[in-house]
């Protein structure tokens, strides 16, 4: 029998902004926006609670946020000020236990199994902890505490802002029933607008379908839905262990332009950087990529992906560069005007370095988010 297991489930909250008040107290409490500024292109990276009263969200244009909070406080990111602070979050969650696994720049899952007799029951253990992360950062993170990681998640974002939450073990089903899907991790946009014309609208209605008929439906995912609906670890990342098959998946930089070009010797200096910026982030990891994607997309922001595996895998700036610049060559709409607003360069299938095998991932314990391209605009 296996042991029933307690997870946390720790996000901070409004992470880029936090951590922006950090380095000026002003911005305290006042509709602020990260991610640069009101009439430039891009989107918002994150949005304080006051901002979002106004309807304000990541990843929404800068122009669209200024036009429902003129009076935001537009503030551009700092990429390096939020490592630092995850650095410090994990820090803090390493120190509470040995098994945390980071999913993005500010969350991560850790497994407290077995922790009572240090911390106490599972809600004293997060308040605890929820306590020694704002004295040690500064900043407020919200946890969910479950017997899965699914459950984890969904109730620490149910728990924000400042909040901790317990969904104690088979009161699951009650939690989740009223639920929109769309709380539901790896349910986006076209899931929930599949789910919707299927009638499909709370966790509660997904829940008490036939898992024959969503796997009918919506095939393997939809399998692993039908478990996720029953607060379940089910599908992706959630079929393995926290720690195991560390490691970044794919690394990426991008780029967009604050005004348009259609200059190829521009866009090709971009690559160039970018391409360097990859393949550093690849030797640090100790890393190899094998299938290499350029993004390009253009000002009627009609965006292609292309890619393009190597033989071997590389981690050589140059050679990153030439294969970009071919597929860059290959793949661009030379008429097209006005051109080219981002480059990104992306590598994926990453190895490990040969001569770091007996270290295989130097992060060991930690999974490394996708580097985000939500840092540096979108
Ligand atoms: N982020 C981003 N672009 C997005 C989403 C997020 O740049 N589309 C960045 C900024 C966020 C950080 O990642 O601060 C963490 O993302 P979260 O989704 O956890 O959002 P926040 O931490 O900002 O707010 P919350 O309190 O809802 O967690
Ligand atoms: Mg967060």
């Amino acid at each position: 029998m296996t042991v029933p297991r307690t997870y946390f489930h720790v996000d901070m909250d409004a992470f880029f902004v936090s951590v922006e008040e950090v380095y000026d107290p002003s911005l305290i409490g006042k509709p602020v926006i990260v991610g640069g500024q009101a009439h430039e292109r891009g989107v918002v990276s994150a949005a304080s609670y006051a901002a979002r009263k106004f309807g304000v969200h990541s990843a929404m244009p800068l122009r669209t946020a200024y036009k429902l909070c003129p009076q935001a406080i537009f503030v551009d990111g700092h990429p390096s000020r939020y490592r630092e602070y995850s650095e410090k979050v994990y820090k803090v969650l390493s120190d509470f236990s040995p098994v945390v696994e980071m999913a993005s720049v500010d969350e991560a899952y850790i497994d407290i199994t077995g922790t009572e007799r240090l911390y106490g029951p599972p809600l004293r253990a997060a308040h605890l902890l929820h306590d020694r992360m704002k004295a040690a950062t500064r900043l407020n993170c919200s946890i969910g505490i479950a017997a899965s990681r699914l459950v984890a998640k969904i109730s620490s974002d149910q728990a924000k802002p400042n909040g901790v939450l317990w969904v104690i073990p088979g009161t699951e089903a009650a939690f989740l029933a009223p639920l929109d899907v769309r709380k539901v991790p790896g349910v986006g946009k076209v899931t929930e607008k599949n789910l919707h014309a299927a009638g499909i609208r709370k966790v509660g209605d997904l829940a008490r379908l036939d898992e024959k008929l969503l796997e009918q439906r919506f095939g393997k995912w939809g399998l692993a839905l039908a478990g996720k609906s029953r607060g379940l670890d089910a599908g992706g990342w959630f079929d393995r262990e926290i720690g195991e098959d560390v490691g970044p998946k794919s690394i990426s930089h991008e780029h967009t332009y604050n005004e348009d070009t259609a200059d190829v010797v521009q866009l090709e200096s971009t690559l160039a950087r970018l391409s360097e910026m990859v393949g550093r982030r690849l030797r640090e990891h100790g890393l190899h990529a094998r299938t290499l994607q350029l993004k390009l997309r253009y000002s009627d922001f009609t965006t292609i992906t292309r890619a393009h595996s190597l033989n071997r895998a590389t981690q050589i700036d140059t050679e990153i560069f030439d294969e970009i610049r071919a597929l860059f060559h290959a793949n661009w709409r030379r008429g097209a005007r006005p051109l080219a607003r981002r480059t990104p360069t992306r590598a994926r299938d990453r190895t490990p370095d040969p001569r770091r095998s007996s270290r295989s991932c130097p992060a060991a314990g930690r999974s490394w988010p996708p580097p985000d391209p939500r840092t540096t605009g979108r």
